[in-house]
């Protein structure tokens, strides 16, 4: 097959899905285009089936606001007819989705029909996407859509709640490689940051006010009272810089560290032992898998997507979103000795492995097949 791949091509969620998908199917001999406005954040090597073609947005005096979905559009338009691709994979509703709507149009006056397969991701629906601003052209551009995906059960009936869609959507889960995400030996790492053997809490994010990081400083304030360690903040936003006057406030600042971006992040995950993941909603919560996947439990909150994947008592707990004691005293329950941290590290693997890119690559080709048949 040959795939247009449309996505943000940033650190976000949907767009390390959106790469390593595009990676997996080129992998498996598709041909793949990834269509945005700079090279995507995983997409730094070469393959032979792997393209990119850069988004360009021409500026104008007169423009306040460059119009970024009619060049999108008529880059998709250039592509298709060009690279003669045979479907289009759009993540993330906005502006993407209607991007591809308007393409679709266009490419029909060649005699060129493009089925447009849409994958919902979450704050494009729960968050941006329900605001009166954009509703109306997201209930559209998802029922146009020949395919629409979403990330778990959870956001599936959030877009029907919240939307008047009349197409079925299908959930097809985040996954993971575990050629990338496994546990790997870097005991100087852990040394150099825990060099009295404490234990290593984690937390990566976007630092959105949805991660709720706050409640992460929270809950280990609590945490390190009783149990010594050290909480990694990693990653970069809005809220970073009010998390870290909260450390000095709480006089922890020397059991936190701020790493901001990060690559690497399996060789940090492989040194931790729990991730916390406390959003105010989360469809799915890919960087709680990527955790599972290094061995490392999760302390969640039970919000959105998060239940589908984090197993209370198995592989970590939920709390409520904001309750702190709670999250405080689950993660102490975990840490407490070194025979319960292993299996819930080992049930954590376990768990993850439901999730393998194996396991549900096939789900988005037999997805493709399905809506070219129609088209
Ligand atoms: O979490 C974010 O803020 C980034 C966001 C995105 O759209 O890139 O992530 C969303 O998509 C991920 C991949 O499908 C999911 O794993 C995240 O749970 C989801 N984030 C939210 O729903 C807040």
């Amino acid at each position: 097959m040959k795939i247009g791949i449309v996505c943000y091509p940033t650190f976000g969620g949907s767009g390390v899905v959106a790469t390593e998908l595009g990676k997996a199917l080129a992998n498996q001999g598709h041909q793949v285009h990834f269509i945005t406005y700079s090279q995507p954040a995983r997409l730094d090597f070469f393959s032979a089936n792997l393209f990119y073609h850069e988004v360009a947005v021409r500026d104008y005096p007169l423009f306040d606001y460059a119009p970024y979905e009619s060049a999108l559009a008529s880059k998709l338009v250039d592509v298709v007819r060009f690279e003669q691709l045979d479907l289009l994979h759009v993540h993330y509703a906005i502006p993407h989705a209607s991007a591809a709507f308007m393409a679709k149009q266009i490419l029909a006056t060649y005699g060129i029909n493009i089925p447009v397969v849409t994958t919902l991701h979450g704050t494009d629906i729960t968050l941006v996407g329900k605001d009166a601003t954009y509703k109306p052209v997201v209930t559209f551009s998802i029922n146009q859509s020949d395919g629409v995906t979403t990330v778990s059960q959870d956001l599936k009936d959030d877009t029907y709640r919240h939307f008047e869609i009349t197409k079925d959507i299908r959930v097809i889960p985040n996954f993971i490689d575990f050629n990338r995400f496994s546990l790997q030996p870097k005991d100087h790492f852990k040394k150099a940051i825990a060099p009295n053997n404490e234990r290593i809490l984690i937390h990566t994010s976007n630092f959105r006010k949805v991660k709720r990081t706050a409640d992460v400083i929270k809950m280990f304030q609590k945490v390190q009272e009783v149990i010594p360690s050290k909480l990694l903040m990693v990653g970069d936003g809005p809220e970073r810089s009010a998390d870290e006057q909260l450390c000095r406030t709480l006089n922890i600042c020397d059991n936190v560290r701020f790493l901001g971006k990060q690559d690497a992040i399996e060789e940090i995950l492989s040194v931790s032992d729990l991730f916390i993941i406390p959003s105010e909603n989360e469809s799915f919560g890919l960087a709680a898998l990527e955790a599972m996947a290094c061995k490392v439990p999760v302390i969640s909150s039970n919000a959105g997507g998060l239940p589908e994947l984090n197993i209370d008592g198995f592989c970590g707990y939920m709390s409520n979103v904001g309750d702190v004691d709670d999250m405080a005293q689950k993660a102490i329950s975990i840490l407490k000795d070194d025979e319960t941290l292993q299996r819930f590290k080992e049930n954590a693997l376990t768990r993850a492995k439901d999730f393998d890119l194996k396991k549900i690559l096939p789900q988005y080709i037999e997805l493709y097949n399905e809506v070219m048949q129609i088209k």
